[in-house]
């Protein structure tokens, strides 16, 4: 059995903090993967705002540099969303760290990739339909508006209140 220890930073902002059960993956060269791992402390409640919480983990395949994490949670405890700062992965043995810089909400059910050091450009990447489905759910929240054919066009908020301001504007103009 390989040790690896696993270091995660839950952010310091408001809502950050989770309840949810979440499971980690390790992925290294040549395929080797290892098993799901559940992340629990016992009766230590982590992913709590701005907290760092260690986990140790096991497994029979020896990754000796972690390349890549898959991280999931399901929707556990009254507010589950999670803002996930990094993962630090440490193999035991052979002392190789590896750091997964993530600053993002981390949505529930879905498996979520991230390299080491995240340095992948969007057109290399790897895990390209992910980074697809963050964008068409940015797409849900944003929009863009024309204020007036040929003016230039605006990010707004998909908020009532955004599109009332436009339009009274508009009227004033006409
Ligand atoms: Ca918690």
């Amino acid at each position: 059995m390989t040790p690896y220890e696993v270091k995660i930073k839950t952010g310091d902002k408001k809502g950050a903090g989770t309840d949810a059960n979440v499971t980690l993956v390790l992925l290294g060269n040549d395929g080797k993967v290892t098993k799901p791992a559940a992340l629990a402390n016992w009766l230590w409640n982590d992913f709590e705002r701005g907290q760092l919480d260690v986990f140790g983990i096991q497994d029979d395949t020896d990754i000796s540099e972690v390349l890549e994490i898959k991280i999931r949670r399901d929707k556990a405890g009254i507010f589950s969303d999670w803002f996930l700062e990094y993962i630090e992965v440490t193999n035991q043995r052979s002392g190789i760290i590896s750091v997964f810089p993530i600053l993002r909400w981390i949505h529930s059910d879905v498996d979520l990739y991230f390299g080491k050091y995240d340095t992948f450009l969007p057109q290399s990447d790897p895990r390209s339909e992910q980074r697809n489905a963050e964008l068409r759910k940015k797409r849900t929240v944003y929009e863009y508006e024309e204020p007036a054919p040929g003016l230039p066009v605006q990010v707004i908020l998909k908020a009532t209140l955004a599109k009332i301001f436009i339009k009274k504007r508009l009227c004033l103009k006409t």
